[in-house]
């Protein structure tokens, strides 16, 4: 096995039989500008501490796959140049090489699941790209949710991916898509959108019977929660559609590819809506960690 390294408040929580829940790091180093970057990190962990959780953000240190980052690790993250943005196909190489790196939703969702951590929240999953049929980009944050059991918590996908193939994929996959109390997908910045939800669930218990269920019935992977960002801070659909199609554009015609798409979109997004796209992902992520706190606590209470 793996050396995991666990920070104190993580190691004391297993100890305990708490809850916790997982945090991904890409967010911090490749989502969002420094300062709000290292800040959001800390309020969403305060944020799940107050709801009577234990944050374990996950990152790669030096070789070492953190389970939990201490304050002085989470500095040293984020102002460490050229961290890689780590996915399936990444981790171990950075890990045998001693190399540093920040987890996606699929390289998270790996060392939540190896460290016994069944829930895990964030702000957007990847998906299949606007173009796919061209650019064959579809994130591998789909897949691992078909194989790693792990209940996400995010805000539905975000608009710069091609949604209804992102659910089409999903679907085909296997992974159960559901929609926090209403019967509308979701879409990040926003808090609807004019796709159905597959599926539905009104309350943390019933999400976390549905993950324990899963793991009953044997069906492995994961569950995608897709939790509305607060009305009082969403963006309206039709103010973004044209600075995502202008971001878009740049990108395809600056040949972004591969990796670099998603930080790439999320800047000049960042950069045309004046900063007010942070602000609402601060809003949503934070919103993300309440809600899977109170899943993690549930599944704890389940396990007895
Ligand atoms: N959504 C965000 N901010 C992010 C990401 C997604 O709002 O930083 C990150 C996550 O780590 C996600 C990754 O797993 O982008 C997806 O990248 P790609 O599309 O290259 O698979
Ligand atoms: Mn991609």
């Amino acid at each position: 096995m793996i050396d995991l390294h666990f920070s104190p408040e993580v190691a004391e929580a297993r100890a305990a039989g708490r809850a916790i829940v997982a945090l991904e790091s890409t967010i911090i180093t490749h989502g969002m500008p420094a300062p709000q970057n290292v800040e959001t990190a800390r309020a969403v962990e305060d944020d799940i501490r107050a709801a009577g959780a234990v944050p374990a953000t996950i990152a790669v240190l030096a070789g070492r796959l953190h389970i939990g980052l201490t304050a002085a690790e989470l500095d040293r993250l984020a102002a460490a140049p050229e961290v890689a943005k780590l996915s399936r196909a990444d981790l171990a190489a950075c890990i045998a090489t001693g190399g540093t790196g920040a987890t996606t939703v699929a390289a998270t969702m790996i060392a939540a699941h190896l460290a016994g951590i069944a829930v895990f929240a964030t702000g957007g999953i990847g998906g299949v790209h606007l173009g796919a049929e061209t650019s064959f980009d579809i994130s591998a944050d789909l897949q691992e949710l078909a194989r790693t059991p792990v209940t996400v918590v995010a805000a539905g996908p975000k608009a710069i991916l091609d949604t209804s193939k992102t659910l089409e994929v999903l679907e085909t996959l296997g992974v159960p898509v559901i929609a926090y109390g209403q019967d509308t997908l979701p879409a990040f910045w926003s808090a609807t959108s004019d796709l159905p939800a597959p599926l539905r669930l009104d309350s943390p218990e019933r999400i976390a019977a549905a993950h324990a269920t899963r793991a009953a019935m044997g069906l492995g992977g994961g569950q995608l929660v897709a939790n509305p960002i607060p009305r009082a801070d969403e963006i309206p659909a039709e103010t973004l559609a044209p600075l995502i199609a202008q971001a878009q554009a740049e990108a395809a015609a600056q040949g972004i590819a591969a990796k670099s798409v998603t930080p790439f979109l999320l800047e000049r997004i960042f950069e045309l809506t004046g900063g007010a796209s942070l602000t609402a992902n601060i809003a949503l992520v934070r919103n993300n960690a309440r809600l899977a706190a109170e899943i993690a606590k549930s599944l704890c209470n389940r396990r007895g």
